[in-house]
């Protein structure tokens, strides 16, 4: 502002701000009715668990209510609910999936 050019310039630089997406937890809730080797298999077959990792986390939803199965996109996310809530509608057990914003 000192040089008397009228405050006319170009600016060199410019701040890359790289917005990463939010990400979405995806959870699958206790119900009385559900088998266990039921969630077991979606866990495996839709959230590329080990068969191990889905028993410990089928148990821990089991004693606990609900669990965070995984953490994605939003649209995987929605991907992921849709397919639990699909197959456990097929097979008509109540067992729910929902996803939340992290
Ligand atoms: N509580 C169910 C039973 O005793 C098993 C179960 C576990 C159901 C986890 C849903 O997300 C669930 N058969």
């Amino acid at each position: 502002d000192d040089d008397d050019d009228n405050d006319v310039g170009v600016k060199l630089e410019t701040r890359t701000k790289t917005k990463r997406p939010p990400l979405y937890k995806v959870m699958i809730l206790n119900d009385d009715y559900t088998p266990m080797e039921f969630v077991v298999h979606v866990l495996e077959r839709f959230f590329s668990l080990t068969h191990d990792q889905s028993v410990d986390i089928m148990m821990a939803v089991h004693k606990k209510g609900l669990a965070v199965v995984g953490v994605f996109s939003h649209e995987i996310a929605e991907t992921k609910v849709a397919q639990v809530m699909d197959l456990a509608a097929r097979h008509q057990h109540p067992l729910q999936c929902t996803m939340e914003k992290e």
